[in-house]
């Protein structure tokens, strides 16, 4: 089977063999790295995979792809000059306006000539005696340098699903997160599609107004909430420009790195008239948000969020038409412990003709078939596939690269139970390497940009730290390390979030340690802990 992917030359370039810094990745988290790293008079090379920069926004080009936290807040906060010059288009852009925005902030800060493309890190291995990494790509280079950073994202090692007969499929097959970038027209054709997470809800619609038919497959229903997208108008642009200071440092002390109001009263404390009333002004909004952050309870009590889970399956069936359909979207598990969706005519779509629901739970599939998707009560036939299966998240950028630490110690061994870090930021017997986002960190439970430029401006903080006082090597206590993992299991514990089969735990990836991996604490709260074990002197480092 070929899962269409773009197949460049590699880069030309030999990359120096050494450097202070060595990136891997040139998303939004190895660009801002660059920028920084430079203003530092540090020495950086970031290498990447892909043929240009933009991470996830470069990889996931499937139809109607688009960010769900809004434009104005989705972006950089470092320069000034450019949160004023930059306009957005959309409240929600999709993913072509992202990406130019990436290509723009290269091109503003000269950040190409630094970053090696089409090349993948595949090993890196620590030298006790030097304090250095040696980091290996695919085209056999080998860069030593004092730090190495793994800016790889949390949702980028994409996932085919464990189906027996995969490529036997004759006709055309897609991952949505390697859509080919020429596009793809389904006009007339029969396609399937398998999974209904963001990348489900958001291409679903927009496939079914081309495709002759399209069959959804099923096995957890999404809650997809409306985006009510439109492009945005002259004078909010305007508005937030003139705030943007002010919003920025609201984005870094709030809960998801997006000021929202605070609540202040238990779902439970109200009658269901004023309960259904907020909920329906939040269903309005088109915010991933603004119905768990309308009370105080909804991600910590079941009997609070039924409240809201009722009022979401109301909401489905009004919309969908026919009853059985309906049942089939209505999720079992709490709002919000699985990845909420935004959409645009996601419900809806399940009214037209031409597409059809299988609910893989009464339903399974047994394999697939020369002819298409064969499930334990029939066969399906199509022209085209679609895996929309999402991604071995959080950790399987990580440990994807053959990284080797202290004694050779390796970080998929170290990390076998479940990924120990100190923060997210570094993990013990792996000195003088940081994780942008890490697993221990609040990454996919924020606006990833704000915890981006918090966790790029701590790692480089600590270098600035170690350079300015002789030091060689930073690497976090197995004592600290152990207390972080347990106070995010602690924090999780609180929550709703275990209750649910999701990523957030790594229940997608068969085998996978089942562990809450984001810190679900806030990003506000999160970054005190951060300032205050730097203010402290790296508590709970070594630094040597
Ligand atoms: P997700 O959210 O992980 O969604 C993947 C979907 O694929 C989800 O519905 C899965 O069902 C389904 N899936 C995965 N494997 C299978 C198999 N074997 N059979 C049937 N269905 C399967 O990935 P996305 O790309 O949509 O979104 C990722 C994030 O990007 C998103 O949360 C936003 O942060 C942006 P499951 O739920 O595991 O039962």
């Amino acid at each position: 089977m070929s899962v269409s992917s773009n197949n460049q030359p590699s880069d030309p370039r030999t990359p120096p063999a050494s450097a202070d810094v060595v990136v891997v990745g040139a998303g939004f988290s190895g660009m801002y790295l660059l920028h920084r790293l430079r203003a530092m008079n540090l020495s950086a090379i970031v290498f990447e995979a892909g043929t240009d920069v933009g991470g996830t926004w470069y990889w996931n080009r499937y139809p109607g792809a688009r960010v769900d936290v809004e434009s104005l807040a989705y972006s950089y906060s470092f320069s000034e000059e450019l949160e004023q010059e930059y306009e957005w288009e959309e409240r929600y852009p999709t993913q072509p306006e992202i990406l130019r925005y990436a290509q723009h902030v290269a091109d503003r800060f000269d950040l190409r000539r630094d970053i090696y493309f089409r090349t993948r890190v595949t090993a890196a291995v620590y030298d006790e005696n030097h304090a250095t990494w040696t980091i290996r790509t695919d085209h056999g280079d080998a860069v030593t340098a004092r730090f190495f950073v793994m800016a790889t994202g949390c949702l980028s090692a994409s996932k085919l699903p464990e189906i027996p007969g995969l490529s036997r499929f004759q006709g055309a097959t897609y991952h949505t997160a390697h859509w080919p970038h020429e596009g793809v027209d389904f006009t007339g054709m029969r396609v399937g599609i398998i999974g209904t997470g963001s990348s489900g809800v958001q291409s679903i619609p927009v496939i079914a107004e081309q495709a002759a038919d399209l069959t959804v497959f099923q096995r957890t229903p999404a809650y997809s909430l409306p985006a009510r997208n439109r492009r945005l108008r002259p004078e909010e642009i305007a508005e937030m420009k003139a705030n943007y200071r002010a919003f920025r440092q609201a984005q870094r002390e709030s809960g998801f790195g997006l000021p929202t109001p605070i609540p202040t009263q238990s779902a439970l404390e109200v009658s269901e008239e004023e309960r259904n009333a907020v909920y329906e002004k939040a269903w309005e909004v088109g915010s991933l948000v603004a119905i768990l952050t309308s009370y105080t309870d909804l991600t910590t009590s079941q009997e609070a969020n039924d409240t809201a889970k009722a009022f979401v399956h109301r909401k489905i069936r009004e919309i969908v038409k026919d009853p059985q359909t309906a049942e089939d979207l209505c999720p079992d598990y709490p709002l919000g412990t699985k990845r909420p969706c935004l959409d645009t005519n996601y419900y809806e779509t399940y009214n037209r003709d031409n597409v059809h629901l299988v609910n893989l739970r009464r339903t399974p599939i047994v394999k697939i078939t020369e002819r298409g998707i064969r499930c334990s009560d029939r066969e399906y036939e199509f022209d085209a596939i679609v895996y929309a299966t999402g991604f071995d998240a959080m950790t399987g950028a990580l440990t994807n690269v053959d990284i080797r630490g202290r004694d050779g110690l390796s970080i998929k061994e170290a990390w076998r139970a479940g990924p120990r870090t100190y923060l997210g930021i570094a993990s013990a017997g792996f000195p003088n390497l940081f994780m942008i986002t890490g697993p221990g960190s609040p990454s996919v439970l924020s606006n990833m940009i704000v915890s981006i430029e918090q966790h790029v401006d701590w790692v480089l903080d600590a270098i600035g730290h170690l350079d300015r006082n002789g030091l060689k090597a930073i690497e976090p206590t197995v004592e600290a390390q152990d207390a972080w993992v347990d106070h995010v299991n602690e924090i999780a514990s609180y929550t709703l979030y275990p209750k649910a089969n999701s990523w957030y735990m790594g229940a997608n990836v068969p085998g996978k340690p089942r562990v809450f991996m984001p810190y679900a604490g806030g990003v506000g709260e999160y970054r005190k802990k951060c300032d205050e074990v730097a203010a402290r002197g790296y508590e709970g480092f070594v630094l040597s």
